[in-house]
């Protein structure tokens, strides 16, 4: 039987029920499909960080590089721990050690779900540059404390960075309705955005067949929420591929529903799924988690690992589940608990 070894990382607040029911829907879905998932759990988180000063063990990335995939909750527990410690020291070393620098987040409304616009025919794939940029981690302050304190964060953008992930992106519009929309602030930023405009044409000479358009990132954002049915493909940096997929988040139906994919193409390590959202530990422990997210991202790591029929299968289940209307959490309008709404999701694959 194919068997497929995952590293769960459950991480923080309501990381751990979200994965919990991913996996339970990831289960039923293998016993469905005949393959099965060899799971390791792997309990790195915020507390991690308080009871030893790290949120990974120092061989974590050794540790993770054994596994096909990676599937991630959430991170973060500010009243603890700076969230800069704590995406500093899981999320980014993991998406930079494995260069998973592909961040793939498709927006669309799943049936049932009713989001804030009046447009409901949109389907959006953000494609956010993952390993450098404005999350490079480059700078430094000095003076702390005094009146003539400086920080400076320097974004990095090197031609390799960002002719790889265009070049995806592009690859991607390619197999899909040949539009690409290629979001900078290049009248701002006149070293990096400028940079990112020129490669984007230099590209675009190869892909003939796809359409590019060119926005400044404030553009987009407001032609997500007035015209989400014009847009396919979108690319963008690290920062601002975080902002607009919250966004995108957003029109979907909240970030319970947006799901995402940190891929390396050329493979050599695992990649990495999990839900956009973060910790929110304001409702950590309560059963009040919005499973749909951290399922949606299964499928993804299902899809990623040949398992295509699997994952039209958790998708489809997930969508008669939305559907329904019966068996949703609270953020949905009806009173499941998570694991009640994953239950759902489960029975309607079996
Ligand atoms: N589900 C992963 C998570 O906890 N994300 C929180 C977050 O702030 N992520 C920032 C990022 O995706 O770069």
């Amino acid at each position: 039987m194919r068997t497929h070894n995952i590293a769960l990382l459950p991480g923080d607040g309501i990381g751990p029920e979200v994965i919990d029911a991913a996996m339970l829907v990831l289960e039923a879905a293998a016993a469905r499909f005949d393959f099965a998932l060899k799971t390791q759990r792997y309990d790195w988180s915020c507390q991690t960080y308080l009871d030893t000063g790290r949120m990974m063990p120092a061989d974590g990335i050794e540790r993770l590089q054994t596994h096909d995939c990676i599937l991630l909750g959430a991170v973060g527990w500010p009243a603890k721990v700076a969230d800069s410690v704590s995406l500093h020291g899981l999320l980014l070393p993991i998406r930079k050690q494995f260069d998973l620098y592909v961040n793939m987040r498709p927006h669309r409304l799943l049936a049932g779900v009713d989001g804030p616009l009046r447009a409901k025919d949109f389907d959006i794939l953000c494609i956010r540059e993952n390993t450098e940029g404005e999350y490079s981690g480059a700078g430094g302050r000095v003076h702390q404390g005094t009146k003539a304190e400086v920080a400076v964060e320097t974004a990095i953008f090197t031609r390799h960075g960002v002719e790889r992930i265009l070049r995806y992106a592009f690859e991607k519009a390619r197999q899909r309705s040949g539009r690409l929309a290629s979001v900078s602030k290049s009248n701002a930023q006149k070293h990096s955005m400028v940079f990112w405009d020129e490669v984007a044409e230099e590209v675009a000479a190869d892909f003939p067949d796809v359409r590019m358009t060119r926005y400044h990132v404030d553009a987009l954002a407001a032609r997500m929420v007035t015209h989400p049915e014009t847009l396919d493909v979108v690319v963008a940096s690290n920062l601002f591929g975080d902002i607009l997929t919250d966004l995108g988040a957003a029109i979907q139906g909240g970030l319970g529903f947006a799901a995402s994919a940190n891929l390396n193409p050329a493979g050599g390590g695992p990649s990495m799924f999990e839900p956009v959202h973060g910790s929110a530990p304001d409702i950590a422990g309560r059963g009040l988690a919005n499973p749909a997210a951290s399922i949606w991202a299964g499928a993804m790591m299902l899809e990623h690992l040949g398992e295509v029929a699997a994952a039209e299968g958790v998708i489809a289940a997930l969508e008669a589940t939305t559907a329904a209307g019966q068996t949703v959490t609270p953020d949905c309008g009806g009173e499941a608990s998570t694991w009640e709404m994953a239950e759902a999701v489960a029975q309607a694959i079996r």
